[in-house]
């Protein structure tokens, strides 16, 4: 057949791009075309997202790919759980909150009084993270806001709400609210009821490879393209478009998203809704094509992001990222370790100082300089990654012998070496633009291109894109490392 080409819209925490992706019966390209920062806006003592800032540069970047060849559709991914609120009239209610924002403070522990801990993870299989959807809900609850809302829209939907006027819930990334029953694939209505969140603001749900709808008219115009131009709805998770782009050949894989967030795990038939995984604290996320991502969540290279973000605001000139890598490369492994996911690194702020804290509350040698930090975020996060796969793999009982790393920290090449040395069997890193290559490989298919399954999906990444493969190295006590942590 001839190729499919589309517009792909990768948001991300601190960055934003948007792609053309060729897709021919052996080939698979993609250009960045658009790329411009997010981040969260403080104003009135909230954290927001600008999100009518990046639907202008969704637009910018669908009209880039439109100019410059064939568009035969569209399909938006981002970070997960936030969301707007839309009035009786269809207009936002307000700018959607960061999930970074402070607002769930306290709140989980109020919610699990009136649904048991077992009870919520027996039906939504998540990882209790304080920014899941539902304890934002029930931050907002009484706000003016939540009162008169109609409906309520996930981010990427609501920007293809934006361009088509159509409504709903993509399932992958509903799947990340605590409103979503993992077993059923619907709506937990009782749940919501039992919370008190307003169950009927959650629109109806939709699976990725769904047509949402033709671009709008007057979108149309401002795009220019042809009315009619579809939408198609992706893994509206970003995290789901990364695991379709794993170039993975074999079954028993591993994987690591590594960007922003860290997320740790392995892909699975069904959920697993043990006691021991509640305790765990895994959580299980749904996938395309009806798959289960089991996996933690990983503090991440956010850490990193934050030190540097810091470094530069303390005009500390030498510590660009490149150099701290460098230096990290040196510096003497294990020296410090910290808990890397401890929730006092959730929010924006000082992360070095935050960083010698830990270290000093665990007995740990305090690292005074940015590449002694540096070394202490990329070990932390090789620790991490290898108690949380373990685990993952002992309570799924699978034994996988590969760890694919896609997304930006795929290029992060110690943090790949340590993670192969850590987990103890080989890891493959790349392709960086997973969750864009999933995104495209998802629309190619509902637009007619020969990707039956999420097999011929990575066959294809895995024939068009180079890995790098990183051998485990001996000689490292990670056993003992991993004991100063859990102390
Ligand atoms: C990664 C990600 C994670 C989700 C977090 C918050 O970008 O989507 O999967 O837990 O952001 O939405």
């Amino acid at each position: 057949g001839s190729p499919v080409r589309v517009a792909a819209v990768d948001l991300g925490a601190t960055s934003g791009r948007v792609m053309a992706g060729r897709v021919g019966p052996r080939s698979l390209h993609l250009e960045e075309l658009h790329r411009f920062p997010n981040g969260g806006v403080r104003a009135n003592g909230s954290l927001f997202w600008d999100v009518l800032g990046i639907h202008r540069e969704v637009l910018n970047g669908v009209r880039e790919v439109a100019r410059t060849g064939p568009l035969h559709g569209i399909g938006i991914d981002s970070w997960a759980v936030d969301y707007g609120l839309l009035d009786r009239d269809g207009n936002l209610l307000g700018n959607p909150y960061s999930h970074r924002d402070s607002r769930t403070d306290g709140v989980p522990a109020r919610v699990l009084e009136k649904v048991g801990a077992a009870d919520l993870y027996a039906t939504t299989g998540l990882q209790n993270l304080p920014f899941n959807t539902i304890y934002q809900l029930a931050a907002a609850q009484g706000t003016a806001a939540l009162e008169s809302a109609e409906q309520l829209l996930l981010l990427p939907d609501l920007l293809a709400y934006w361009l088509t006027g159509k409504i709903g819930a993509e399932r992958t990334n509903a799947s990340t609210t605590g409103l979503y029953d993992v077993t059923t694939r619907e709506w937990a209505v009782d749940l919501a009821k039992r919370v008190g969140v307003p169950w009927a603001i959650l629109p109806p749900l939709r699976d990725a490879g769904d047509v949402i709808g033709p671009v709008l008219g007057e979108v149309a115009e401002q795009l220019g393209v042809d009315a009619g131009v579809p939408v198609v709805a992706v893994g509206s998770h970003d995290t789901a478009s990364a695991i379709v782009g794993v170039p993975a050949t074999e079954d028993d894989f591993a994987y690591i998203s590594s960007g922003t967030w860290s997320l740790v795990g392995l892909e699975l038939e069904k959920p697993v809704l043990s006691e021991a995984a509640r305790l765990a604290d895994f959580t299980n996320e749904g996938g395309v094509d009806g798959t289960v991502r089991f996996l933690k969540n990983v503090m991440g290279l956010w850490v990193l992001s934050e030190c540097l973000r810091t470094w530069s605001d303390q005009r500390i000139r030498e510590a660009s990222l490149a150099a701290v890598l460098e230096g990290a490369v040196d510096a003497p492994a294990l020296r410090t370790v910290v808990d890397i996911n401890d929730p006092r690194l959730l929010p924006p702020g000082d992360m070095p100082s935050r960083i010698q804290q830990l270290a000093e509350e665990a007995g740990e040698p305090i690292p005074r300089t940015p590449v002694a930090i540096a070394r202490t975020v990329i070990d932390s996060l090789a620790l991490a990654y290898r108690k949380h796969l373990r685990t993952a793999a002992e309570l799924a009982g699978r034994s996988p012998s590969v760890v694919h790393i896609v997304g930006g920290g795929s290029q992060n090449h110690l943090l790949c070496q340590l993670t192969a040395d850590a987990v103890g069997i080989p890891v493959l890193a790349g392709p960086s633009e997973a969750a864009a290559l999933g995104n495209v490989l998802v629309q190619a298919r509902t637009l007619g291109a020969p990707l039956k399954d999420l097999g011929a999906m990575r066959d294809l990444v895995r024939r068009t894109h180079e890995l790098h493969r990183f051998e485990p190295r001996p000689g490292t006590d990670w056993d003992a490392a991993e004991a100063r942590i859990t102390r």
